[in-house]
């Protein structure tokens, strides 16, 4: 496809996506349909999982390859030939509040192959490392503070209308422009230190049959496309986030032992799935992550399966189409993956306004993984019934629902240190 065509297609694939009058989109509680969600403390076999042991060494596995090989695909570890250059560092940002770096993680070692470029910040009074937040971004580091100093994203990015992106690269106007959802100020004044990364630097986020991005770094001699549970887009954003972990564990300013992975909607499905796999992440965030996030898939309500996989055919692995109209037969749901957190703490956000992503089916997914969290001996969820809106509850798992739209707001990165204050504070 040309990428004028390409473009075009995804336009019309995510206004279709978010058509709120499509007659197969419930947004009408009543119709939500009679469903059993499985058990996350009964085996496959019908065991049932009686203590934290059988729990970690038996039913945790099991969960986890389910989700793997029917859901977001088989992933890979790092490669060996991965190295780190720094690309800046200035001590003296935000007027001395911070110090702002980049650094390059090379995944093949070489400086003209595949490659992410992290923006950390990190307060300047640190006496010794720092608790950190990462998250990945998507529109470019630049697009996170509209500061000269950092790079400009020369990665493939979807068009917008403003200019910001022309010809599928960010432009001098997309600096600061996703601003408002990166309270860098507040993160820095409570001492935590935030990393972001471009998602498009793992795998650009479109249908290309992965020839692009990191995938076709592992195929075997004579493959062309991962295998159907094979890893799709989300698997390796996820993946570059735990190699984002790697560098953290090599940087002496920052703790990498309280690390927070945090996520926006496809990219809160993204930190979901990192924090699943890599028990490095100290704590999980999930913000408004709704189908694959944290929303039940058997309530289709508002976006599902059918839907997510007929729009983004490169999110999931193939094995996932399986499900499409067929969410009963799913051996998984979405409280099972956010119990893959336990016994870490969890935070999942919703938004009032956000009802594509079922604000709901959010809270229950939260409420439906209290069990696991219980039996490894957390106060897991604090509510029984869906909280009123910003009206956090925090105990080990986190949630909130607050006014608004699909975003991401200071009053969201409050609760998100807040909760880490109670969590990781030293
Ligand atoms: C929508 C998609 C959602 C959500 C969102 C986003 O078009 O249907 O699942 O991920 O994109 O990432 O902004």
């Amino acid at each position: 496809m040309t990428s004028r065509a390409l473009l075009a297609f995804f336009c019309f694939t995510t206004f279709l996506a978010a058509q709120p009058s499509r007659p197969d989109v419930n947004y009408d509680e009543s119709k939500v349909p009679k469903y059993t969600l499985p058990d996350p403390l009964l085996m496959s076999d019908g065991t049932p999982v009686k203590d934290a042991k059988a729990w970690t060494t038996k039913r945790r596995p099991e969960i986890l390859r389910l989700f793997e090989v029917e859901m977001f695909g088989r992933s890979h570890g790092k490669l060996k030939d991965t190295s780190y250059e720094p690309l800046s560092i200035d001590r003296g940002a935000l007027g001395g509040k911070a110090v702002r770096k980049e650094v390059a993680v090379l995944f093949t070692g070489k400086k003209d192959g595949p490659r992410m470029d992290i923006l950390i910040y990190l307060p300047a009074d640190a006496k010794g490392p720092v608790p950190l937040f990462v998250g990945l971004n998507f529109a470019g580091n630049q697009a996170v503070r509209a500061e000269p100093g950092i790079r400009m994203s020369t990665s493939w990015m979807r068009d917008t209308k403003d200019d910001s992106v022309v010809n599928h690269r960010a432009t001098e106007k997309s600096r600061g422009a996703a601003a408002s959802r990166w309270a860098v100020e507040k993160i820095l004044a409570r001492g935590y230190g935030l990393a972001t990364i471009y998602y498009g630097d793992i795998d650009p986020d479109y249908d290309d049959g992965f020839q692009n991005g990191i995938h076709p770094l592992f195929y075997k001699a004579g493959q062309t496309k991962p295998g159907p549970d094979e890893w799709g887009s989300i698997g390796a954003w996820a993946w570059g986030l735990s190699r984002a972990m790697d560098y953290f564990e090599t940087d002496k300013a920052i703790d990498a032992k309280r690390v927070a992975v945090m996520g926006h909607s496809r990219l809160g499905k993204t930190a979901l799935w990192a924090g699943a796999q890599d028990t490095r992440f100290a704590l999980v965030i999930s913000n408004d992550s709704g189908c694959g996030g944290a929303a039940l898939s058997r309530r289709k309500f508002g976006e599902t399966v059918k839907i997510i996989n007929t729009a983004f055919p490169h999110w999931f692995c193939d094995n996932f189409n399986r499900y499409n109209d067929k969410e009963d037969e799913l051996p998984v749901d979405q409280h099972m993956l956010i119990a893959l957190m336990a016994p870490r703490p969890v935070y999942v956000a919703s938004a009032e306004d956000d009802k594509w992503a079922d604000p709901r089916g959010e809270f229950l997914s939260a409420l439906h993984a209290d069990p696991v969290y219980r039996l490894l001996g957390t106060d897991g969820l604090l509510a029984k019934e869906m909280p009123a809106v910003n009206q956090p509850v925090m105990g080990t798992i986190g949630y909130h629902i607050r006014t608004g739209k699909h975003d991401v707001t200071d009053f969201d990165w409050e609760q998100y240190l807040n909760f880490a204050d109670k969590h990781l504070r030293r």
